[in-house]
């Protein structure tokens, strides 16, 4: 749209046109989510259901990203801990809340070798064919309408030059396991599309060229198959092949979406910060390439902490990974210009049971503070009747600077007011937004004001 403007106004309005030039980032999104949304994609991380209740994590979560993966809720060890009997509340914590975000979800994982119950380890031939198979249809039934993509089958194929199928209890039953699997996802979950999920398969090898065997076959049998998850865990020992892109364009080619699944690079600085970059390019390039997820959100929630694969460091800043995948995908940091100082002032103390006389609604905050900065979670609580606005006014001391601001507007002065989706608030209920900044986290308690 900014390229059509600027030709529209090169012959006619020519200092307008150099305006919008020398803002090349004025309207540039500042979130992953944001960013990749403007690409048509998604920015997804997996989420443990456990680190929900840290502020810094969730803050971070629903200001960066549209999609989630359970990262182990949904296993079948999670999910069915002993044959018959299900147990989703951790995994439905998961999914509900991200539906109410507006999150997709990305379902992981229906069938794999690792991570069963040890009632499925000690199953074998039909009984476990037949226990798998009631497994993918009980729980894409439970989650029918509200999962994205499922990861059906999960790392079926064995590493190395042999290109030949995993050993597994699983690959016991039958040749035919996969596709079974995906007929009775298919038939409890028609909206979701169903993906084959591996790792090792991010450049074109032995391995991915079986699995690409399977996916044309599946193609051509009408087995049915929507998209292949590429896992995309790199390090040293496994960097980011030279032909990502190639690969993900030729199993594009043979009809199904690709999905950059469980996305983490092991190391830090510009090194790390430009495999990132190359990954996003390569999913941009390939018009069927719907979403990258990464696996986890702070270094420190990630498997492999050790190797500092993420975005976030431990304290939930960005890192310089973090700065080229937004980047890259169009978007840009927030510029300091539009960066709000706060000076100091008193401000007088509210609770939400006891709002304001008169202002309808009262804001109190979760703090998160590191040496240089912090994350402030804001709730805003309805009065005796329900709101349909709010402003928050904070205190932060002298110098202190916001960077970032997450589910409201922030005006410039240490206001903050509602965004379209979370002004109206029923007579006792309540909604959060959050911020981010530099120096010295906030002291006494904002003020709310209703409308
Ligand atoms: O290994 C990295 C990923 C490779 N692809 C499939 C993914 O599902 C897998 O994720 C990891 C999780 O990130 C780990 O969090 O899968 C591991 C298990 O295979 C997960 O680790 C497990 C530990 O092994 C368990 O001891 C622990 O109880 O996490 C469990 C829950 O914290």
């Amino acid at each position: 749209m900014r390229r059509t403007l600027i030709l529209l106004s090169a012959g006619a309005v020519t200092a307008a046109a150099a305006v919008v030039a020398l803002s090349p980032s004025a309207n540039a999104a500042t979130t992953l989510g944001a960013a990749a949304a403007e690409k048509g994609r998604y920015f997804g991380t997996a989420v443990a259901a456990y680190k929900l209740s840290d502020a810094v994590y969730s803050g971070i979560l629903d200001r960066e990203f549209t999609s989630v993966t359970p990262e182990n809720e949904m296993k079948w060890d999670a999910t069915e801990p002993s044959q018959g009997t299900f147990s989703y509340a951790a995994a439905d914590t998961i999914v509900n809340r991200a539906l109410a975000n507006g999150q997709k979800v990305r379902g992981h994982a229906l069938a794999w070798h690792s991570q069963q119950p040890s009632w499925a380890q000690n199953l074998s031939g039909a009984a476990l064919r037949t226990a798998m198979v009631n497994h993918v249809t009980q729980v894409a039934t439970h989650y029918r309408g509200k999962i994205d993509s499922w990861d059906v089958v999960n790392e079926a194929f064995a590493d190395g030059s042999t290109g030949a199928r995993r050993d597994s209890n699983l690959q016991r039953t039958g040749n035919d396991w996969i596709e079974v699997a995906f007929r009775a996802a298919r038939a409890a979950d028609p909206g979701a599309k169903l993906c084959y999920n591996d790792y090792n398969t991010d450049g074109q090898n032995a391995k991915s060229n079986a699995v690409y065997a399977m996916v044309q076959d599946f193609k051509a049998r009408g087995v049915p198959i929507d998209c292949v998850g590429f896992q995309s865990h790199f390090n040293a020992q496994s960097p980011l092949p030279a032909d990502y892109q190639a690969n993900l364009q030729r199993f594009a080619n043979l009809g199904v979406d690709v999905q950059i699944t469980e996305l983490d690079i092991e190391g830090s600085g510009s090194a790390q910060a430009a495999s990132y970059a190359a990954v996003v390019r390569a999913c941009l390039a390939v018009t069927r390439c719907n979403g990258i997820t990464v696996w986890g959100i702070r270094d420190s929630d990630s498997w492999r902490a050790g190797g500092t694969p993420l975005l976030f460091d431990g304290n939930g800043n960005p890192k310089a990974a973090y700065t080229a995948v937004l980047t890259e995908l169009g978007g840009a940091t927030p510029s300091p210009s539009v960066s709000a100082s706060v000076s100091a002032s008193v401000s007088p103390s509210v609770s939400p049971s006891d709002p304001q006389a008169g202002s309808g609604c009262a804001a109190t905050t979760s703090v998160n503070a590191w040496t240089g900065g912090f994350v402030v979670t804001v709730k805003v609580t309805a009065g005796a009747a329900r709101i349909n606005g709010w402003t928050v006014a904070v205190t932060l001391p002298s110098g202190s600077t916001i960077t970032n601001t997450w589910n409201a507007t922030a005006s410039g002065s240490g206001a903050f007011t509602n965004v379209g989706y979370n002004g109206g608030v029923a007579a006792g209920g309540s909604t959060e937004f959050g911020f981010q900044g530099t120096g010295t986290a906030l002291t006494g308690t904002p003020t709310c004001t209703a409308r």
